[in-house]
């Protein structure tokens, strides 16, 4: 019988959640191990396509008009810069390249032609590409899916109870909507949100609750710690203590077996102690690179490093399964 389990009770999440840190990470390792190769590490390269100048009002982000930021407008990239991009990221040992827009939603124009020749570009250099772009239609994932695109991005960011807080101008349904129509265009679902944005323990759980009752877990979970930016509403908000982002890894592990949970945004204040223990937890995926979106990330040779060190290897492209197999395995799936 199948561990994976869609039914988890907000109670039953609360109660992993709140276990003793050393008892909650040797048990979220113990499910780590029975479900992944434990040491391996998935390894992503982000690039921002189209930076700043976003009509959204998500508190935390300096690429929102609205707040006054040091972020600078920029145009969305061509595709042979993005295509050098990906070969450098290809290069230095990212199996998977996510492409980020500063956009609410993805509109049906020229645009978006030059995104489709862009995962189609990268693609061939078989990497498994991912795009993080705001809200898409049906239609839209497909033609994203028939491009070749492995994984689509769109966080929940925080609980239903707390999402109004930090966002108001597109609605929780919104993304999951998003979330609901790339899984159906047979993309994998990297989804997951942030924590310090004056959320509670509850709206932790709450999130946890959200993603691990899906119909299907997103493949990609990635936990972002705020970074805080100045000019942002949220750029004054107190540093979330290590042993709560341990918490959220190790659970997040535990309700969603077989998810990459990705140690996202954040990792420059880490040590590699604190990000050991996070690898302990079940952590399993980190993006590398100098630079996040806009914000800087560890640098490339300090997390080869910290690979050495702990003893961590890097996943391999594709070795989930390629999107064509995924594809034709749902439409094999009983309704
Ligand atoms: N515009 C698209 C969207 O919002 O779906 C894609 C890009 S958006 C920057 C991707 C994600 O980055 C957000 O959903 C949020 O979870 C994360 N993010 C943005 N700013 C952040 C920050 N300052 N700290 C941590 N995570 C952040
Ligand atoms: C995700 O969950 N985190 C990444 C990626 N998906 C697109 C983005 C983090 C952005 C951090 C702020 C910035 O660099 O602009
Ligand atoms: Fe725009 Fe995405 Fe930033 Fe929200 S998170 S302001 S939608 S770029």
């Amino acid at each position: 019988m199948s561990n994976i389990r869609n039914n988890w009770t907000k109670d039953e999440i609360k109660e992993i959640f709140n276990r003793p840190l050393l008892k909650l990470v040797l048990d979220a390792a113990e499910v780590h191990r029975k479900h992944h190769t434990f040491g391996e590490v998935q390894v992503s390269s982000l690039l921002s396509i189209k930076t700043g100048g976003c009509s959204e009002d998500c508190a935390y982000c300096p690429q929102a008009a609205r707040f006054h930021t040091d972020v600078k407008v920029q145009a969305l990239m061509k595709v042979d810069e993005v295509l050098e991009a990906a070969q450098n990221a290809k290069a230095g040992g990212a199996s998977r390249f996510c492409m980020g827009a500063a956009w609410r939603e993805v509109r049906d124009n020229r645009d978006f032609d030059r995104v489709i020749d862009m995962v189609k570009a990268v693609n061939s250099l078989d990497m498994e590409v991912c795009c993080t772009l705001g809200m898409l239609t049906p239609h839209q994932a497909e033609r994203l899916a028939d491009a070749g695109l492995y994984a689509y991005n769109h966080n929940i960011d925080t609980s239903v109870e707390h999402y109004s807080e930090v966002i108001t101008t597109r609605t929780y349904d919104d993304r999951l909507n998003t979330l609901s129509n790339v899984r159906k265009a047979g993309i994998t679902v990297c989804s997951g949100g942030i924590i310090g944005l004056g959320e509670t323990n509850d709206d932790r759980v709450g999130m946890l609750y959200t993603l691990a009752t899906l119909p299907q877990h997103p493949e990609s979970v990635p936990i972002n710690v705020l970074v805080p930016v100045e000019g942002t509403p949220l750029a004054d908000n107190s540093r979330v203590p290590f042993d709560e982002l341990v918490r959220m890894v190790a659970t997040a592990r535990i309700v969603m077996p077989d998810a990459d949970v990705r140690l996202s945004a954040g990792r420059l204040e880490l040590s590699i102690a604190e990000q050991a223990m996070c690898f302990m937890a079940g952590a399993n995926s980190i993006f590398a690179g100098d630079k996040l979106l806009t914000t800087p990330n560890p640098e490339y040779n300090s997390d080869m490093d910290m690979f050495r060190m702990l003893g961590l290897t890097s996943k391999a492209a594709f070795a989930d399964g390629r999107p064509a197999d995924k594809k034709s395995a749902m439409q094999h799936e009983p309704c």
